[in-house]
């Protein structure tokens, strides 16, 4: 009674470039439309270093980083109703209202209904429910999950199967549907194209599931770091190849692979050379190049105008086409019904005091994913 926040142990981004710390925070109540979750697991994506990195144009400092997470609702704000405490949820970094422009035009995942104060690390009242010694301290990506407790909007939740275990399922929060989704819903991949995917990372690797669920005929990954191949191989990929044992530029290795190039591709990094190759390595007349990888504030893509001329289109995806309170549910149980695996993306696990320790990981290229038990 007369409670407005509670304690909840957080690793803290104080600023670019330092290292997270785990400290206890205050956590706000949910006011209306919002929901307090306990958070179970959280995976540890490339973009959360890349906001920790300050390359980031929306950075902002001092946040709670994390948007791969699972947890269960502990309270709910005034007027929310399609969750309940006991509820297993899946955080949404895009939320979907399903009345917005966005949600309504049938064409785009990317609902706005809450995403201009999410882009602040405010709440959509335009304040923060985290707090340190009275000082605020900012959300992520409206997800926050490096934290015990963290609040969302009530449209920035899916809500799951309570038999999908939440260490596992945390990936579909991010990382697994994002790559999954861009070849299915993105690009629409079918029967027979041929598929090359760049960076063989938790999103290149998801890419493979959903390049073999659409029946690609031939999936080539490409990455730098050979000690990816063997799992790409055994989901999928039918061809790898590292770039740096090549004397010809990567996408003429790709065109001279494939007869003239591939029908898509696939830019998992965040490198704006390589989705110059990964659209130079698509068929002329109508191979497609779809750009995942996020990259740094200033960073700009080129190439000649007249490779779109001459029918390669460009394209890009965010978090896999997918409306995720709509859609993610059937994600898990597709996850259930043993369509496609989680466990094999899970390198390590580790509880929050260690956290900075999957960062060096996911850095020396030595993890997939490694999941955080909060
Ligand atoms: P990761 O670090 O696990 O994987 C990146 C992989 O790229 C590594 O295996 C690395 O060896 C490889 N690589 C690096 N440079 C390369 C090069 N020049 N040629 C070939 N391979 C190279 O990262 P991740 O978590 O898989 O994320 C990949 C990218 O996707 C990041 O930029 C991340 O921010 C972005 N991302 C975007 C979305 C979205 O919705 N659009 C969602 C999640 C992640
Ligand atoms: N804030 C960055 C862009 C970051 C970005 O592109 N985020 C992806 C998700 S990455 C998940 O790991 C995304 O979905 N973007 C759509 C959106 O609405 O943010 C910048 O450059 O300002
Ligand atoms: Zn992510
Ligand atoms: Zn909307």
């Amino acid at each position: 009674p007369g409670q407005t926040s509670i304690p909840a142990k957080a690793a803290v981004a104080w600023g670019p470039g330092e290292p997270l710390s785990v400290e206890t925070i205050d956590v706000a109540l949910p006011k209306a439309g919002e929901v307090l979750i306990r958070v179970v697991a959280s995976g540890v994506c490339h973009t959360d270093a890349f906001t920790l990195s300050g390359d980031d144009p929306e950075g902002i400092f001092p946040a709670v980083l994390g948007h791969e997470g699972g947890g269960i609702v502990e309270m709910v704000g005034e007027g929310v109703t399609s969750v309940e405490p006991g509820d297993h949820v899946i955080p949404l970094y895009t939320a979907e209202c399903g009345k917005c422009k966005f949600c309504l035009s049938g064409k785009t995942n990317l609902c706005q209904a809450v995403r201009e104060t999410q882009g602040k690390g405010l709440m959509p009242d335009g304040t923060t429910r985290f707090s340190k010694d009275g000082e605020p301290i900012y959300h992520y990506m409206g997800c926050s999950t490096f934290s015990e407790y963290t609040v969302l909007p009530e449209i920035s939740l899916a809500k799951v199967n309570k038999s999908a275990p939440l260490e596992e399922v945390c990936l579909l929060g991010c990382g697994v549907t994002t790559g999954m989704g861009a070849v299915l819903n993105t690009a629409k991949v079918s029967k027979g194209d041929t598929v090359a995917i760049f960076g063989l990372g938790g999103i290149g690797l998801s890419a493979i599931i959903g390049a073999r669920m659409a029946g690609a005929s031939r999936i080539i990954g490409i990455d730098i770091n050979d000690s990816k191949f063997d799992l790409a191989r055994q989901l999928g990929a039918t061809d790898l190849v590292n770039p740096t044992e090549h004397d010809d530029p990567i996408e003429k290795v790709i065109i001279d692979m494939t007869d003239g190039g591939v029908d898509y591709s696939f830019e998992c990094i965040g490198n704006v050379n390589v989705m110059r190759q990964a659209l130079e390595c698509c068929h002329k007349g109508w191979g497609e190049s779809v750009i995942i990888g996020v990259a740094g504030a200033g960073q700009e893509i080129s190439t000649r105008p007249f490779q779109l001329v001459t029918g390669r289109v460009w394209k890009g995806s965010a978090f896999g086409g997918v409306k995720g309170r709509s859609e993610l549910p059937g994600i898990v149980e597709q996850y259930l019904n043993g369509e496609f695996g989680l466990q094999e993306f899970i390198t390590h696990k580790m509880p929050l005091e260690d956290i900075n320790h999957a960062f060096d990981l996911m850095h020396r290229g030595e993890s997939i994913r490694s999941v955080i038990r909060l």
